[in-house]
């Protein structure tokens, strides 16, 4: 079966990715995918457009690969969306990207809820606008009684900062008396993260070439299988992500088995 998966051809047609659908899910399929969704200025670079037509076009994406993940019944997947560095891009850019969320939401919300997805977000709600706070609190409410996927969008996000604050809700829990010293274990720390609700990514995906974390969940990766491609987030299709999820499963077989 494992072999039947690693001879799909390139360039399936969508018969090939609805049979690649089906054997991906007969093996155990990662229960938290997390993506860092790279590439997409250079996607607009390539083909001489601004760069936020290249975060449009990752946009539609998130749409496709949410829709895949679901039905292959992964239970979360976290996109990194927009992290707390990226405030530090042009001011046109960073306005435009503050209204992708709304746009996604306007667009796509009506399907997310039939589809049974729950929309949640980790990261600083303070300092985005308000038209894009209002829109993700509307979905994450509006989906908030939903039990299929989990799609949790890492927005205004940084791990540091989030492991930072971690530490001082714990020390102030110590010095109130909630916490005891020697309470404090790995699991009760995880619980103080922005992903108390949620399992640690049992694969990370980063998109573009870039093999580096930048502050995405560091605690969180710990123990995650990395994968890594080439391919632009705008460019990333249905089959990249079976190859992800493929991958993952090839060495659960081989590690995992002891
Ligand atoms: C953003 C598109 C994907 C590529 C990476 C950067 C650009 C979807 C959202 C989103 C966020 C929250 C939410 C619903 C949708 C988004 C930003 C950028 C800032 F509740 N895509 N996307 N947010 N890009």
């Amino acid at each position: 079966m494992l072999n039947k998966i690693n001879l799909w051809k390139k360039g399936a047609n969508s018969s090939n990715l609805r049979d690649r659908i089906v054997e991906t899910k007969k093996i155990s399929v990662p229960s938290h995918i997390a993506i860092i969704m790279d590439g997409n200025g250079r996607w607009a670079k390539k083909r001489a457009l601004p760069r936020v037509a290249g975060h449009h076009e990752g946009m539609k994406v998130v749409r496709k690969i949410t829709k895949l993940a679901n039905e292959l019944g992964v239970d979360v997947l976290t996109l990194y969306a927009f992290s707390t560095e990226n405030w530090k891009r042009p001011k046109s850019e960073v306005d435009y990207l503050m209204k992708l969320p709304e746009e996604f939401l306007g667009t796509f919300l009506p399907e997310l809820i039939e589809e049974n997805v729950q929309v949640k977000m980790i990261g600083h709600k303070d300092k985005l606008p308000s038209f894009t706070l209002n829109a993700i609190e509307k979905a994450i409410e509006k989906t908030k009684n939903n039990n299929g996927l989990i799609l949790n969008f890492a927005l205004n996000y940084g791990s540091r900062v989030e492991i930072i604050e971690a530490v001082k809700h714990v020390l102030n829990d110590c010095k109130s008396g909630i916490l005891k010293e020697n309470e404090l274990t790995e699991d009760v720390f995880s619980s103080y993260l922005m992903t108390s609700e949620l399992s640690d990514p049992d694969l990370l995906i980063r998109t573009s070439g870039e093999i580096r974390l930048s502050n995405f969940m560091l605690w969180q990766l710990a123990y995650s299988e990395f994968w890594f491609t080439e391919t632009l987030w705008p460019d990333f299709k249905e089959e990249d992500l079976l190859d992800a999820v493929n991958a993952f499963q090839n060495r659960q077989r081989r590690f995992g088995g002891v």
